[in-house]
């Protein structure tokens, strides 16, 4: 088939000034997100999840084949299911698999076997990549990038979540086959991330870290 092209839809440009406005503005915005592990139990709108879903769908993609995809888990029969399999194997990490080193790594971050947030949190969504995908008919479709394409709707799904005004954890209880089974994944997704999502604890606390300086972090050539 021969591709066909479009006018680029959508495109808005601002004078400079108006552009720098919105780029600081933005920074400034992202760089307020901290990763939240003390969640309230209260509700967050559906509408607003979807949108953020959304955004996140928006996602560039190898090939533009999408290779992801969101459970929303709000029942709290799954989450418990949920929390109980993550601690079975975050108590193998904690109590026998990390290295040494990697337990040293974690210290500033005060993270152990506990995970009420999974709990707590009135959302959890799931992340599951699709290692390859299905024609309309049914046969196997090779994806592509998959890893990079998944990695760049999360970022996306952060933000949006992030802009909304809720929080949220990139959580990665490894391994993590066990959302594949309580959530009945066909066998081309793979679990990728599960972000806890909503309004932070009244008394909620971050470790007191920082990020490395701009200029360790970028270099112009
Ligand atoms: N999955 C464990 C350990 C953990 C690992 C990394 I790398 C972190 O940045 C944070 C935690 C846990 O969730 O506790």
């Amino acid at each position: 088939m021969p591709p066909r092209f479009v006018p680029l839809p959508g495109y808005e440009r601002y004078p400079e000034p108006e552009m720098l406005r919105r780029a600081a503005e933005f920074r400034a915005a992202l760089d307020r997100r901290r990763s939240v592990r003390h969640f309230s139990d209260r509700p967050v709108p559906a509408e607003v999840i979807e949108h953020c879903l959304g955004a996140a769908c928006s996602s560039p993609s190898g090939a533009n084949l999408q290779p992801w995809h969101f459970v929303v888990v709000r029942d709290p029969t799954i989450k418990t299911r949920i929390r109980a399999a993550a601690e079975a194997e975050e108590r193998d990490f904690y109590e026998r698999r990390a290295p040494p080193e990697w337990l040293e790594a974690l210290a500033p971050l005060g993270t152990d076997t506990e995970k009420p947030f999974l709990e707590t949190a009135p959302v959890l969504i799931a992340i599951f990549a699709q290692i390859h995908g299905y024609t309309p008919e049914g046969a196997r479709l090779k994806h592509y990038y998959v890893h990079e394409s998944v990695g760049i709707a999360s970022g996306m799904l952060i933000s949006a979540i992030h802009l909304s005004g809720l929080v949220t954890l990139t959580h990665t209880p490894a391994p993590m086959k066990f959302l594949c089974e309580i959530l009945e994944r066909p066998e081309n997704e793979r679990p990728y991330l599960l972000l806890p999502v909503g309004y932070p604890a009244d008394d909620a606390e971050v470790p007191d870290i920082s990020r490395r300086p701009f200029d360790r972090n970028v270099t112009f050539v």
